[in-house]
């Protein structure tokens, strides 16, 4: 026995069915539409500032910074980077997804710092350090506290573990991907969109490496994106 509905729209010879969408595609307008399967990665390049002695990584532009990080743990630095140069800046977006503050650490970045063999002494190794700051519209930021000293608060300290070539480490854990975390409550803000990695000019590198090599952005803490 049809539905009053079915009844209904087949007098109008148009399954209901298509009306039921099209009224739910209205529905998800007005809510305003979220990007479906964001990748918890940065997913453009805003603005690319090459300080001296960048080159490295430029002619993969811009894939070679976006997706998942390709570290090659400890002791080795990996070569899937973007060499930013001495006091290069790079400006980068996430698009289908933000970063959101939640417990812990909200963001991770990835160099490709290595420590010297064994590896069992964090402070010494190879690292080119930057700072970063971050913002939801791209026109006001804040900087992370950072001393380079220590290399506390900066980017580059640590050597990067997660490399979905080679592992099934999740690029997106704090606790065992490697690279650098960054809590968003430490500057304040709920909700990321861009984040500015700037080079401190610590380090030594040549031919095209000189200066902080970025390999990847992920978020930790991550939503879908409402679409303008
Ligand atoms: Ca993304
Ligand atoms: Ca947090
Ligand atoms: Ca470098």
């Amino acid at each position: 026995m049809p539905s009053d509905l079915e009844l209904h729209d087949q007098a109008r010879n148009r399954p209901s069915r298509f009306r039921l969408t099209g009224w739910l595609l209205v529905l998800a307008t007005a809510c305003g539409f979220r990007f479906a399967d964001p990748t918890p990665f940065v997913d453009r390049i805003v603005k690319f500032e090459p300080g001296e002695g960048a080159g490295f990584g430029q002619d993969k532009l811009p894939d070679i910074v976006l997706g998942p990080p390709r570290g090659h743990g400890k002791l080795e630095p990996s070569d899937h980077v973007l060499s930013l140069g001495k006091g290069g800046r790079i400006t980068l977006e996430f698009v289908d997804n933000e970063v959101i503050d939640e417990d812990g650490p909200d963001l991770l970045i990835f160099e490709n710092a290595f420590l010297k063999a064994p590896g069992d002494d964090p402070g010494s190794g190879f690292f080119e350090l930057a700072k970063v700051e971050v913002s939801l519209d791209g026109v006001e930021w804040r900087e992370f506290k950072f001393d380079i000293l220590s290399r506390k608060g900066c980017a580059g300290h640590h050597p990067v573990l997660a490399n979905p070539d080679e592992n099934e480490i999740d690029p997106t854990d704090p606790e065992k991907a490697g690279g650098d975390p960054f809590d968003l409550k430490d500057v304040g803000l709920p909700v990321i969109r861009f984040v500015r990695i700037t080079d401190l000019g610590t380090g030594s590198g040549a031919n095209g490496t000189a200066g902080f090599d970025l390999d990847a952005v992920s978020a930790v803490h991550s939503r879908p994106r409402k679409a303008e």
